[in-house]
């Protein structure tokens, strides 16, 4: 017994031996495409990062990649206005989406990020999953809910991460709608994750997740 307590315990380091080395590889961003004639061609696997406006995208971009302004940190919402791609250690690819649920903008910028998001939604080959950020102070919001069920039309594999747990307890409401999509969506992965790229909760949890999805651990 005592025996596999040890292999298990090597097991473990040595995962983590892993992952410490995949994230803290040298992380470069490689393009940002505000149309789709300029999606780069990518050959690496593809972790693509969604959610609301200020939701913590780049944050949480940041802190799995211990940088500090690698995904730029916006001060106002919205100002990502492409999609930007980070090569990470030439394993992976982190896939930062523009934000969607922002008011402050014209129609037609919003379709023009629709549509983008759509089609490299649909299209994409390389993309593995989606990791869907949401706030854990709110309740469940109209455009997670269609995002959750965009996703899965398109049979697409997505997790749901909560991000700002430092702030608040995740929104009692909140955690029922989402644990309740993910038993009837089949692409959604069934553990919701709860983060805060202040404290770094449950970032080693979200790169084991995003490892294990690109099937290198
Ligand atoms: N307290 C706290 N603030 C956060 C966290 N994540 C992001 N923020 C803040 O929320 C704001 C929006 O973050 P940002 O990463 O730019 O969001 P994005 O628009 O989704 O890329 C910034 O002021 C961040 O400092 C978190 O986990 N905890
Ligand atoms: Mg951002």
């Amino acid at each position: 017994m005592e025996e596999i307590d040890l292999s298990l315990e090597q097991a473990k380091v040595a995962q983590s031996k892993a992952l410490l080395r995949l994230f803290q590889a040298d992380c470069r961003f490689v393009a940002g495409a505000a149309f789709a004639s300029q999606l780069p061609h990518n050959n690496l696997p593809e972790i693509a990062f969604v959610g609301r406006s200020n939701v913590g995208k780049s944050s949480i971009i940041n802190a799995l990649t211990f940088r500090k302004s690698l995904a730029r940190v916006s001060i106002s919402p919205g100002r990502t206005r492409q999609i930007n791609f980070f090569n990470l250690g030439n394993i992976l690819t982190l896939v930062d989406l523009p934000g969607y649920g922002y008011a402050a903008v014209s129609k037609q910028d919003l379709n023009t990020w629709k549509k983008l998001i759509t089609y490299y939604i649909q299209s994409r080959s390389a993309l593995r999953k989606v990791i869907l950020l949401v706030d854990c102070r709110h309740p469940l919001k109209e455009s997670d809910a269609g995002a959750m069920h965009f996703f899965q039309n398109a049979a697409i594999p997505f997790q749901v991460v909560l991000t700002k747990v430092d702030k608040e307890a995740p929104h009692k409401q909140l955690l029922e709608s989402l644990e309740k999509m993910a038993l009837t969506l089949s692409f959604c992965h069934p553990q919701i994750i709860r983060t805060s790229a202040k404290t770094k909760l449950g970032v080693d949890e979200l790169r084991l997740s995003i490892a294990e999805s690109i099937g290198i651990i």
